[in-house]
């Protein structure tokens, strides 16, 4: 069973825009803005619609980065979680229900209040590159198996 979410990060170098979670899945943690893609949409149309809702912004162009599978043990379902890059929006991010917007320099991202898993990707992301990987979570999010590599194109 998979479900499909997307993950979005707005990379302005040397900032970017980052959300502490308030409330739901990964509640406490500063993460990109996303979630779960609705019927009748694009992946890369939930993504923005996910930027809206959630920070108030408007983005035209993203690119698509990284796509990771995350499971946890126990649990058939498969997260697949599609990684946007974006540079330019629209409006002022603003804190939502859901998000509570602020800008972090890249050599201070708060990876200790980050799922633990982004502390491996993110410099990936954050070197302009292309990624894919999956991670099984145990107990307390603990991870217990990683692979991310480094990929030439995403399908
Ligand atoms: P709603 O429907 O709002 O209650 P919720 O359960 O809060 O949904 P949702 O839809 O916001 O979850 O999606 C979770 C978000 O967390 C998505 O943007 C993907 C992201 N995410 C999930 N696992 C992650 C992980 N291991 N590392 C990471 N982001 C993750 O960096």
């Amino acid at each position: 069973m998979r479900k499909i979410l997307t993950l979005c990060v707005v990379h302005q170098h040397p900032r970017v825009l980052l959300g502490m979670k308030k409330r739901g899945f990964g509640a406490g943690r500063w993460n990109g803005f996303g979630g779960k893609v609705q019927a009748g949409e694009t992946i890369e149309d939930g993504a923005k619609r996910e930027l809206l809702e959630e920070a108030g912004i408007t983005v035209n162009k993203m690119e698509k980065v990284g796509l990771m599978d995350f499971e946890f043990q126990g649990n058939p379902e498969i997260l697949e979680v599609h990684i946007f890059r974006a540079e330019d929006f629209a409006g002022q991010p603003s804190e939502s229900e859901e998000m509570k917007p602020a800008w972090y320099h890249v050599n201070e991202m708060p990876y200790d209040k980050m799922w633990p898993d982004d502390i491996h990707w993110f410099p990936l992301f954050l070197a302009g590159k292309k990624f894919q990987g999956k991670i099984l979570f145990g107990e307390a999010d603990k991870i217990l198996e990683m692979e991310i590599k480094e990929v030439g194109s995403l399908v």
